[in-house]
């Protein structure tokens, strides 16, 4: 039986771990042990026992396991190379990854460093933890899986057909970078404004907000311009990406942002990966960007407040 490693036992990481115990052997990997009973309860609420492997990146330093066939990194976007960094010296120069991240700063660092082969997804499975011992799976959604260059069609092919198996649905896709800067620019738009102002995201929709909403889909638009990436359907240019942002805030009306719980439990957030790749592009191509730039320095301000 090949093994699968999850690098970070998130919410995304455990439900992986979950959907994938019975076809393939798994192991939790993290800074330290989980108990290896652990609970998933299904969108309809059913609670599923499971027994998996966590293990403390150290430990598994010292046992020298065999290689798996997948390491799935599913920490936070800024952790993900010092994660990998952590248990490199034990995998095979060949060994596939698999990024789960967030924004658009792993994805090529990792991609441009990794010797083996690197594919990135980006789900819209919904999850979250309860505990040490228990995730839940709080929405069922599409993942897409590809590599940044689409140089490993088959190997991401394969990977779709086992998560999809394994009743996690996945489709391996030739435009992945594509579909993480759409990802990226719902978030670039969504979080920062629900976190500065500490609301859901439905919220956005009122005159508070609504206006500031306007001005960063007008940068994001700009900047994607110059990159070639286009909105998923629909509109083009900049009434496409609002028309996205909107669809978006209507269907996460009552979702607390990812970035806005970060703040609340005065965790580092993902600006990094969210509006540092955008303001990076923007100067790469002589674009103005202050509301982003403005945005990013007032969550940085936050941050460094709870965080020094
Ligand atoms: O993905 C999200 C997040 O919370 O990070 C959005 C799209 C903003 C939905 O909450």
């Amino acid at each position: 039986m090949t093994t699968h490693w999850m690098l970070g036992p998130g919410a995304i990481g455990r439900l992986l771990a979950h959907s994938l115990a019975p076809f393939v052997e798994v192991a939790v990997i993290g800074r330290r042990e989980l108990p290896t009973r652990q609970v998933l309860t299904t969108p309809e609420g059913e609670a599923r026992d499971q027994y998996l492997t966590s293990l403390a990146a150290k430990q598994l330093v010292a046992n020298a396991p065999k290689p798996p066939a997948f390491v799935h990194i599913t920490t936070k976007a800024m952790a993900a190379e010092a994660a990998l960094s952590s248990i490199a010296s034990l995998l095979p120069p060949s060994t596939p990854l698999v990024l789960w991240q967030n924004g658009f700063y792993a994805q090529p660092r990792i991609t441009q460093t990794w010797p083996g082969p690197v594919l990135c997804a980006t789900t819209t499975q919904g999850a979250y933890l309860t505990g040490d011992d228990g995730v839940v799976h709080a929405g069922r959604g599409p993942t897409f899986i590809g590599d940044l260059d689409n140089q490993h069609p088959g190997l991401a092919e394969f990977l779709a057909a086992l998560l999809s198996e394994a009743g996690f649905p996945a489709t391996a896709v030739g435009d992945i970078r594509s579909r993480l800067w759409q990802k990226l620019a719902v978030n670039a738009v969504i979080n920062p404004l629900v976190a500065l102002h500490g609301v859901r995201n439905g919220e956005l929709r009122g005159d508070a907000y609504s206006g500031r909403v306007v001005a960063v889909v007008k940068e994001v638009a700009a900047i994607l311009a110059k990159e070639g990436v286009v909105p998923p359907s629909g509109s083009e240019g900049e009434a496409g990406w609002l028309a996205l942002v909107w669809q978006v805030v209507e269907n996460t009306a009552n979702n607390k942002a990812s970035m806005l719980q970060d703040m609340e439990a005065k965790r580092p957030t993902e600006r990094g990966a969210i509006l540092g790749p955008l303001i990076e592009r923007a100067e790469r191509h002589g674009l103005e960007c202050e509301v982003l730039k403005g945005l990013n320095a007032e969550i940085e301000a936050l941050e460094n407040s709870y965080l020094s």
